[in-house]
């Protein structure tokens, strides 16, 4: 049996039977060079991995779609309270309203005045029109000033005798009167700038000792002295009746 049975009628038609295998391959041969002779080999073992290529040339992929919102946060601090508003509009019926106002306006007067006599029964004193009054806390001139201001009153300054001895019941302790001479030395005044009409001095005060005492204490014999005004004494407040 012929191998190449694929071959041209023509040439197999030239090749006689006396011809060998070998024989009319190799004639073959001569007119087809690509032909090979005999049965073809086993395949060979496959070649050895090539190096890794070189990263690809193409367009990165879109970025996605935002991710989920995420928990709420913890509340901040509440702001700064609002403006005050505007005031209101009058209640109606006011000619009522009124004449309760004043009605209301006499109770609280005679509550006051309660309130006043019992301050000075068991605190104060009323002298005329002034009422004396003291913290019992020792302290000095400027603290006095201060504490006398902020309950709307001044401190404690006696215009004649019976003054002086209502301040100095009070008091109970040496005590700063509202008179100084810090504005002219030796010139003593009231702490509305008024030249004094009444005194009581020591004997022997004034006497700016060490060029330094332009502040006025109520001694306990009721006497006045100057002396520093950074020193402590009790404070006596003096509020109108
Ligand atoms: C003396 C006397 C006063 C002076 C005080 C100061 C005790 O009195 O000299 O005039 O103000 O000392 O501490
Ligand atoms: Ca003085
Ligand atoms: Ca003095």
């Amino acid at each position: 049996m012929f191998l190449f049975s694929s071959l041209p009628l023509v040439l197999l038609s030239v090749t006689t039977a006396s011809c060998t295998v070998k024989e009319i391959c190799e004639e073959v041969q001569k007119n087809y060079h690509v032909v090979a002779c005999g049965s073809p080999g086993m395949n060979g073992f496959p070649g050895a991995k090539g190096e890794k290529g070189e990263p690809g040339q193409g367009l990165r992929g879109l970025q996605g779609p935002p991710g989920k919102v995420g928990p709420p946060g913890t509340p901040g601090n509440p702001g700064l309270p609002g403006a005050k508003g505007p005031k209101g509009d009058p209640g109606e019926g006011s000619d009522y309203d009124s004449s309760l106002a004043a009605s209301e306006r006499q109770a609280l007067q005679s509550e006051l005045d309660r309130i006043k006599k019992w301050l000075t029964f068991s605190l104060g004193r009323k002298v005329g029109k002034k009422f004396f009054l003291s913290s019992g806390e020792k302290m000095t001139f400027k603290r006095v000033k201060a504490l006398c201001a902020k309950y709307q009153a001044t401190v404690a300054t006696p215009m004649n005798a019976e003054e002086n001895t209502a301040i100095q019941k009070v008091a109970k302790e040496e005590t700063f009167l509202g008179i100084t001479d810090e504005a002219t030395e030796g010139q003593f005044v009231d702490l509305t700038g008024k030249r004094l009409t009444y005194v009581n001095w020591n004997s022997g005060e004034p006497n700016d000792s060490d060029s330094a005492e332009d502040c006025v204490i109520l001694l306990k014999d009721g006497k006045w002295n100057d002396i520093s005004c950074s020193s402590s004494f009790v404070a006596v407040c003096e509020f109108p009746a």
